[in-house]
C-alpha cells in the first residue's frame, strides 16, 4: 500500500449537518478534489479500485415508475423484457465476469419488491452459486423484508444496493409508487440482516444542489455509513420521462464523489453510470476525487458500459489495481 498515513487524523462521524455538507460541496473544486483525496489517503490505498460486474437477472416489466429508469413497465423503451434467467446461465456470466478480474457479482432484478415464491427461491441459488466461486455476492432485487434479508444472508449474500437515489424532497417528482421511508426501511432490514450496505444515487435527474446535498446528508447520517456509495449520472433512456435531461459535467460528479468520500471515508465510492460518456482524463478527476470502485463489462443493466479492453488501458494508464474480494474482512495483525 503507498501513500497512506498510518496516522489517522479524520474521525468517522455520522452526526453530520446538513450545513457542514453543504460548506464541503461548496469548496472551490480544487480544494475539494485536494481534501478529498487527502482523506482517502488517511483511510484506503489510493491505487486500488474494486472491480464490479453488473447483470439483469430479470429484466423489465416493472410496475414501479421511477421516471428515469427504462424497466419501467409503463414506458415505452427499447428494453426486451426477459423472465428470471436460470441459476446455471447466471453462474456461467460470474464465471466469465470473474475470469475478466471482477471480484464482485451484483445481480438486478427490474422487481418492486422480493416476494416469497420460486423466483425467489432461483435467486438464493444464484447467490449460493456465486459465493461459491469466491466472488462478493451482490444483489438488487427492490424492496426486502427482514425475514427475507436473513434468508439471503444465510445463501450466502455479502451486500445488498438498494438506492435512495435523490433527496427526501425530491424523491416524490421521481417516483410516486413508493415512499423513502419505504428505501429507509429496506436499508434497516438489510443492516439488521448483517449484510453489507450499498446505498447511493443518481444526479441529472433535474434535483437542486441543495437536494444532492440532501442524500448526502442521509447516507452519511444513517447509524452506520453504507459500506459502498454508488453514483450514478443518469443515463437518459429514450421513452422515459427524463429522456431529454441534459448530460451532467465531470465537474457534478467530482463534487459528488469528493463530498462522499470526505463524510463516509472508508466507504467504496463507486464511479457508477455514465462512464461511457467520460473521457480518461474526466474519469482520473474523479479517482483524484476518492472514487474507488466501477462497473466493468461493456453493460450496466440494460445500457452500455465501456469495452473491458478500454477498462484495461484506463487501469494501466492511471497505475490502478484490482482490489481482491473479501478485502473487508481481513483481520489486520
Ligand atoms: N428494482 C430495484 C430497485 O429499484 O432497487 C433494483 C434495480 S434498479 C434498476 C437499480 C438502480 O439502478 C436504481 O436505484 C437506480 O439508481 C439505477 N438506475 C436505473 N436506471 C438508471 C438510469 N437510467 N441512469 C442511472 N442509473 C439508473
Ligand atoms: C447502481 O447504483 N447503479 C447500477 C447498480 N447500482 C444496480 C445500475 C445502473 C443502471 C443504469 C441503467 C441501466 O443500465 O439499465
Ligand atoms: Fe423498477 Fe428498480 Fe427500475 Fe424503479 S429502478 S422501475 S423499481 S427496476
Amino acid at each position: 500500500m503507498i501513500h497512506t498515513n498510518p496516522i489517522l487524523m479524520t474521525e468517522i462521524r455520522n452526526n453530520w449537518t446538513r450545513e457542514e455538507i453543504k460548506t464541503i460541496f461548496d469548496l472551490p473544486i480544487l480544494e475539494l478534489i485536494y481534501k478529498a483525496a487527502t482523506v482517502h489517503r488517511e483511510f484506503n490505498d489510493p491505487q486500488e479500485v474494486q472491480v464490479c460486474t453488473l447483470l439483469s437477472v430479470k429484466t423489465g416489466g416493472c410496475p414501479e415508475d421511477c421516471a428515469y429508469c427504462p424497466q419501467a413497465a409503463r414506458y415505452h423503451t427499447d428494453v426486451k423484457v426477459h423472465k428470471l434467467l436460470e441459476v446455471e446461465e447466471v453462474l456461467q456470466k460470474a464465471a466469465d465476469a470473474k475470469s475478466a478480474g471482477s471480484t464482485r457479482f451484483c445481480m438486478g432484478a427490474a422487481w418492486r419488491e422480493v416476494r416469497d415464491n420460486r423466483d425467489f427461491d432461483k435467486v438464493l441459488d444464484m447467490v449460493k452459486g456465486v459465493n461459491t466461486m469466491g466472488m462478493e455476492v451482490c444483489c438488487t432485487l427492490g424492496m426486502l423484508s427482514e425475514e427475507q434479508a436473513k434468508k439471503l444472508k444465510d445463501a450466502g449474500l455479502y451486500a445488498y444496493n438498494h438506492n435512495l437515489d435523490t433527496s427526501e424532497e425530491h424523491y416524490n417528482e421521481i417516483i410516486t409508487t413508493r415512499n423513502y421511508d419505504d428505501r429507509l426501511n429496506t436499508l434497516d432490514n438489510v443492516r439488521k440482516a448483517d449484510i453489507s450496505v450499498c446505498s447511493g444515487g443518481i444526479i441529472g435527474l433535474g434535483e437542486n444542489l441543495d437536494d444532492r446535498v440532501g442524500m448526502l446528508h442521509t447516507l452519511a447520517t444513517l447509524p452506520s455509513h453504507p459500506e459502498s456509495v454508488p453514483v450514478n449520472a443518469l443515463v437518459p433512456v429514450e421513452g422515459t420521462p427524463l429522456e431529454e435531461q441534459e448530460k451532467v459535467s465531470v465537474w457534478e460528479m467530482v463534487r459528488m464523489i469528493a463530498t462522499a468520500r470526505i463524510i463516509m471515508p472508508k466507504a467504496m465510492v463507486r464511479l457508477s453510470a455514465g462512464r461511457v460518456r467520460m473521457s480518461t482524463e474526466e474519469q482520473a478527476l474523479c479517482f483524484m476525487a476518492g472514487a474507488n470502485s466501477i462497473f466493468a463489462g461493456d453493460k450496466l443493466l440494460t445500457t452500455p458500459n465501456p469495452e473491458v479492453d478500454m477498462d484495461k488501458q484506463l487501469f494501466q494508464t492511471l497505475n490502478l489495481k484490482p482490489r481482491a474480494a473479501f478485502k473487508d474482512q481481513e483481520v489486520s495483525i
